[in-house]
């Protein structure tokens, strides 16, 4: 027998996501708040950018508690967003230009507001079982300290267990005790599901994204696990994730939800090392397209989110490596700096001082989109938008960072310590409004914005950004082109170089004989290319983009990268 061909590679290898969040993308009446028509007007501008796949944060209805990730019903629109003729109206606007529409379905938890939770809150019903419901500890009274089911806690603060007095029993929620924890062990909570798959693949979306989604495999028993006190979720995930289960569920959740349409996955999946998520992303098994993973993104932090490291870039480049490497032949992964709960990279990681912003965002961008898996963009970042000086917790809206800031204070941490913590990984430095323009409140709103604009936004906005040929955004617009063209970003093998050094990137990619490299500079001192270990001389390729003109051969300028090839 002869060799099957292989396939050729999914479409998805060379494409380039855009992530939106809607309600701090582009307002068009005036309430502060963005919406579905704001973006729909706004969407030429990412077809300029080229983009290939737009990933919409929720805009289902919903209470807000966690900006939309908490779904009372998921078949509706938030009136503050606009109405399902809206949605309709721009999956087809965005279609007519050819982008693909992913949509965000937070399916491990819903609202408390949710019909089914108001229901499940009645023990005789038959939607009990819908949610995690649980009696106190043995030996404790019900409601008293210490007689939580076990002692995991929210990922936002406190315990993940919330009383009702009412029934004299605990919920689970993982996140805030507004968002209950589905309970996906029974079959018709996961039908239900299913079917509000259905519904929107029907409605013409191309894919979805999917929130936590490795957090629907629980155990059957719940037990306690290792807990520091006032830490969140992390310390718990061994003890709360059943991952054969979840692999299970979600190859359940594929060949239900999607049916025979070809659809696109997108898993956020917590706590995950490389062996799972090229188990969650090998096409043979039928689960994810691509995950969203976080250990690269840890490197600035040990343990919790919170407790705060020095970066290091061989640390970063390390991990980047070994994920580069396991997946390499079988899975795939998703590539990003930024998202809506992350901080900006350009502040994280890069110098947004008024001298180095512009490069240190190009550069952070050239090693991330020359490498293999699927690039993806968070509004604003295409800008070298930057975080947002927070003068005090009271201009800080987020839930986690509230959380946060309220268990360290009550456990003796300095106010101004815990501020500066928030200020430095808190969420809303993500959530700042888009800056478009100019203009009062940078374009975005003709009224008040829900959350301050970034003062910043006079210098730092697009339309500035796509007049001028040596932006941010002119780089990024590059990044993507060279996306589409280059089969080795996609494809080609994956080399690191000067695995050691403390400042420099370098990495070689090859792909049928040809071959190509990325040196980069992340630091504000010159870089001598010796110190980068090259196995050939750069000035014999050719360099097809770069940060920088008119500087050394030999010497990368201080946040100065560039890439070459050789065919
Ligand atoms: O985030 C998942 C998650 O693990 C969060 O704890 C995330 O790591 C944290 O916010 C980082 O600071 C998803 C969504 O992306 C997030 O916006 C939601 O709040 C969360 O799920 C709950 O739905
Ligand atoms: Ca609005």
């Amino acid at each position: 027998m002869t060799e099957p061909e292989p396939l050729p590679p999914p479409w998805w290898h060379s494409a380039v996501v855009y992530q939106i969040y809607p309600r701090s993308f582009c307002d068009s009446n005036g309430d502060g708040i963005g919406d579905l028509p704001g973006v729909i007007s706004k969407l030429d501008y990412l077809v300029e950018l080229g983009v290939d796949i737009v990933w919409f944060s929720p805009f289902f209805r919903s209470p807000q508690v966690d900006n939309g990730y908490d779904i009372s019903d998921y078949r509706g629109i938030d009136p503050i967003f606009g109405t399902l003729a809206d949605a309709d109206m721009l999956i087809e606007a965005c279609h007519e230009r050819g982008l693909k529409v992913l949509i965000d379905l937070v399916l491990n938890h819903t609202s408390d507001q949710h019909a089914w939770f108001i229901e499940s809150r009645v023990p005789t019903s038959s939607k009990r079982d819908w949610y995690y419901w649980r009696p106190a500890r043995a030996g404790f009274e019900p409601g008293a300290p210490g007689a939580e089911p076990t002692n995991w806690g929210s990922a936002f603060g406190g315990s993940a267990w919330e009383y009702d007095p009412e029934s004299r029993e605990y919920y689970l929620h993982l996140f805030a005790k507004e968002q209950p924890d589905l309970n996906w062990l029974n079959p018709a909570v996961r039908e239900a599901l299913f079917e509000t798959v259905r519904w929107w693949v029907a409605r013409g979306v191309d894919g979805f994204r999917l929130d936590v989604i490795n957090l629907i495999g629980k155990p059957e028993v719940f037990a306690d696990g290792y807990v520091e006190p006032g830490s969140a979720l992390s310390y718990a995930l061994p003890d709360l994730i059943d991952t054969e289960r979840a692999h299970e569920f979600i190859a359940a959740l594929h060949q239900e939800g999607w049916g025979d349409k070809v659809l696109f996955s997108v898993g956020e999946v917590v706590g995950v090392d490389v062996e799972e998520a090229r188990r969650y992303t090998d096409p043979l098994r039928c689960e994810l397209d691509m995950v969203i993973t976080f250990e690269h993104m840890a490197v600035d932090e040990h343990g919790p989110k919170w407790a705060l490291k020095d970066f290091s870039l061989p640390e970063l480049k390390a991990i980047l490596a070994r994920w580069q490497h396991g997946l390499a032949e079988v899975g795939w992964n998703s590539l990003y700096w930024c998202n809506h709960d992350q901080p900006r990279i350009v502040s994280r990681w890069g110098d947004d001082s008024p001298e180095h912003r512009v490069a240190s965002a190009k550069t952070w961008a050239t090693i991330l989109h020359c490498l293999r898996g699927t690039p993806f963009i968070y509004q604003g970042e295409e800008l070298g938008m930057t975080n947002v000086p927070f003068a005090s917790i009271e201009e800080v809206v987020d839930i986690e960072a509230r959380g946060f800031f309220h268990d360290a204070t009550a456990m003796g941490m300095d106010p101004e310590t815990a501020l500066n913590i928030v200020r430095r990984k808190g969420r809303d430095n993500a959530r700042s409004p888009m800056q478009w323009d100019a203009s009062p409140q940078a374009g975005f709103t003709t009224g008040e914005p829900w959350i301050p604009v970034n003062p910043n936004y006079t210098e730092i906005n697009a339309a500035a950004a796509v007049a001028d040929p040596a932006s941010v955004w002119a780089h990024y617009r590059a990044l993507i082109a060279l996306r589409h063209e280059l089969t080795i970003l996609s494809d080609g093998s994956f080399e690191l170089l000067a695995p050691d050094h403390e400042r420099g990137v370098a990495y070689v990619r090859i792909l049928e004989g040809q071959r190509l490299i990325v040196v980069a500079n992340c630091s504000s001192e010159p870089l001598p290319l010796v110190e980068l270990d090259l196995p050939i001389i750069p000035e014999t390729g050719v360099r097809i983009l770069g940060t920088h003109e008119g500087t050394s051969c030999e010497v990368l300028a201080p946040w100065e990268s560039r890439v070459y090839v050789w065919t």
